[in-house]
């Protein structure tokens, strides 16, 4: 596969509601979508960085910046037999793995097409559909956040995730529990508490979560391992896992025993199956995260929930939770009984409507590679 042409795009959307964790609140999303044309064929790729450096320390305009300056210089012209393959032009740009993997996930949609099947089964993937659950964002009051549950709960999700920090956190779990005693539920810290915080997280345990989400600071796997000690409720790692080293380290250390895995946090399909295959030879169980995707994002995560050992719900969820209108058709829709239907069509499966994403774009550049000319002499 020949890389001939991509396409850097900026697209504005807003979400229906405020999203809060305990780094912010988010509403107004500044996406980039990557288009790349690889022999001939399209595929798409969203880069999952927030506005800002609080998740990581990615931001939408760090992404342009390095697949402007560095990813897309780096790959444009390149011949690859595999969307794998990308990652040997790409070694020496250090982190950075939410820019990296726009621009891979492009070439994986592309690359099934070529191939003639969906992007799943190019994977490895087995799945026909995937179990879905939410990420609710801290609310005013625990009355509202059960309101809300009971909401997403009767649309058929199957695990409801709240987002805590402190001072938001014991009251509006020990509701939530009270009101739903058999729910599979679950807590995200967003790295809102450090180790000294271990007898008030303790507290959680009483809950029967099915896990606590990252609860301390995004780069320290060695205190998780600590904390986990300490707890009985399984930590999930987030923020910290770039990578499958990462995964290895925290699994070997205690740090966790499930992980939450994003493609766009660990730089793209490829490294997303290595962490993947790491905790499945460990038994650690796996689920898909979500970043407010729009749906080309959210196809991405579906394709990769296939995976053998992506067991748990993951916060991938319909398109209508988030956006008034998404930019694919047809829009991601989940069933009563709280699945997403994997789709059986090559590539990603869903087509991206061209004329509604132009309307969103503020920015855009483009890189065609030189065509390689037979020189006579
Ligand atoms: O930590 O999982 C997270 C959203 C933005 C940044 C970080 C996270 C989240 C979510 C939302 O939890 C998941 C989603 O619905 O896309
Ligand atoms: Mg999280």
């Amino acid at each position: 596969m020949k890389i001939e042409l991509i396409t850097l795009r900026e697209v504005h959307m807003r979400l229906k509601a405020p999203f809060e964790t305990s780094f912010g609140v988010t509403q107004e999303r500044r996406i980039l979508l990557v288009e790349l044309i690889a022999d001939g064929v399209g595929g798409w790729g969203e880069v999952t960085s927030m506005e800002s450096p609080s998740f990581n320390s990615e931001t939408t305009d760090t992404a342009w910046h390095i697949i402007s300056d560095y990813v897309a210089p780096a790959v444009i012209g390149k011949s690859v037999t595999s969307a794998t393959e990308l990652a040997t032009p790409l070694v020496g740009i250090r982190g950075h793995e939410m820019a990296k993997a726009g621009v891979e996930n492009a070439l994986w949609d592309a690359e099934a097409q070529l191939k003639g099947v969906p992007l799943a089964t190019l994977l490895g993937g087995s799945r026909e559909e995937v179990p879905c659950g939410v990420s609710l964002g801290i609310r005013e009051t625990p009355e509202s956040l059960v309101k809300k549950m009971e909401e997403e709960l009767n649309a058929g999700y199957q695990r409801i995730k709240l987002k805590i920090k402190p001072g938001k956190d014991l009251d509006f779990v020990a509701l939530a529990r009270t009101e739903f005693p058999d729910t599979l539920l679950s807590v995200d810290a967003n790295s809102a508490y450090d180790l000294s915080d271990a007898d008030h997280l303790k507290k959680l345990d009483e809950f029967r979560l099915l896990m606590i989400e990252q609860p301390l600071q995004w780069d320290e796997i060695h205190a998780h391992a600590k904390l986990q000690k300490i707890l009985d409720t399984p930590i999930c790692l987030d923020e910290c896992i770039t990578n499958a080293r990462h995964a290895k380290a925290a699994i070997e250390t205690g740090a966790c025993r499930i992980i939450n895995i994003k493609l766009g946090r660990v730089g793209g399909h490829a490294s997303a199956r290595q962490v993947h295959d790491v905790c499945r030879q460990h038994g650690v169980p796996v689920w898909c995260g979500g970043m407010l995707e729009s749906g080309i994002g959210r196809a991405h995560n579906i394709a990769m929930s296939t995976l053998p050992n992506v067991t748990l719900p993951g916060d991938v969820s319909a398109s209508q939770r988030y956006w008034e209108e998404d930019i694919i058709e047809p829009e991601v829709e989940v069933s009563p009984r709280g699945t997403i239907a994997v789709p059986r069509t090559q590539g990603l499966g869903f087509t991206v409507k061209r004329t509604y994403v132009e309307r969103l774009t503020r920015r855009s550049r483009s890189w065609k590679a030189k065509h390689s000319v037979a020189v006579q002499v």
